[in-house]
């Protein structure tokens, strides 16, 4: 059975739903540190679980028969630089306690999300390739650095089938995101509905890798289940779909609500932003387990729009 840590979140919410779609209700259990998020918490099993007490945890998964762990708590990076240690403490020990497990027995398997907050201004900037110069400068690109180097670890070390992919910002109308510096292509569409306009709080012209939700789900379902021997990569995969910047993202809004507009007040989270890639290189990802993004950026416009409005109306 599978265990997702985190699940009220905004990719642990999409993929308990997947999940659940694929292996049936009862064969995947919700977790997260509240009930903060009302329809998948009522949509199967759920259980409260503080991701940093590993007692309860591993209570959890033998109650549960649980074998494959999905961790998807964490702080994301505009966050993790107003609360630097509680980001270090949340996003290590969350990681620590399922490895551990692994190592124990106790489970066989773990997906652990990284992301393109591992690279830092002195990365390439543009097709950033899956081995390179590493430095981020965000609390939470440490963590994920870090996290990537203890997956290998307890791969080499302890033969743990720990799996990671660097996902890009990524966009979905389901469950908003929480404290992330991408959330920008988030917002953007649901005030784009409510009043045709938006601040932005990144700059015009500041690209960043970033993909469409479904294809995210999509990508970690296929690493989850290649063979074994076909994860060549136990540090983390880069994966990406597309990039853009806030000026192509209003210009593609337009197509669907021609008076729409942008204004840009950058704060602090653009210069968490110039620190990452514009876009990065997957071809590991796409030779291993034969990986291909499918949203395009006007797709991803037209299924935003489609989707809020519907949720309005139902909201
Ligand atoms: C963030 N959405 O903005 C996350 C993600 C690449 C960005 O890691 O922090």
């Amino acid at each position: 059975k599978i265990l997702i840590i985190g699940a009220c979140g905004q990719i642990g919410s999409e993929l308990t739903y997947k999940l659940r779609e694929i292996y049936g209700n009862k064969n995947v259990i919700a977790s997260d540190i509240n009930y903060n998020n009302v329809d998948l918490v009522n949509s199967g099993t759920f259980e409260i679980i503080d991701a940093m007490d590993y007692a309860s945890l591993k209570i959890c998964c033998e109650k549960h028969n649980i074998d494959t762990v999905y961790l998807m708590a964490a702080i994301l990076s505009a966050t993790g630089e107003k609360y630097p240690m509680k980001a270090w403490d949340l996003n290590m020990q969350s990681l620590f306690h399922v490895l551990n497990l692994a190592k124990g027995k106790a489970i066989k398997k773990i997906f652990w999300p990284s992301s393109i907050a591992v690279f830092g201004p002195t990365t390439p900037k543009n097709n950033t390739p899956q081995r390179t110069v590493m430095e981020p400068t965000t609390v939470y690109g440490i963590t994920k650095q870090v996290g990537e180097r203890w997956c290998e670890y307890y791969h080499e070390k302890y033969n743990v089938d720990v799996r990671s992919i660097r996902y890009p910002g990524l966009i979905s109308w389901k469950t908003l995101p929480g404290g992330g510096t991408t959330d920008y292509a988030v917002e953007i569409y649901h005030e784009a509905l409510k009043k045709e306009s938006y601040e932005c709080f990144l700059s015009e012209k500041t690209a960043l890798p970033m993909m469409y939700m479904d294809d995210a789900i999509d990508a970690t379902v296929k690493l989850m289940t290649a063979k074994e021997e076909d994860v060549k990569i136990r540090s983390s995969y880069n994966l990406a779909g597309i990039s853009f910047t806030p000026d192509e993202i209003a210009n593609s809004i337009r197509k669907e609500i021609p008076n729409f507009k942008i204004s840009y007040q950058p704060d602090f989270r653009q210069s968490i932003a110039d620190t990452w890639p514009s876009s990065i290189d997957d071809t590991e990802a796409q030779q291993d387990w034969n990986w291909k993004h499918k949203f395009d950026l006007d797709a991803i416009t037209k299924e935003m729009l489609t989707n809020l409005k519907e949720k309005n109306k139902t909201s």
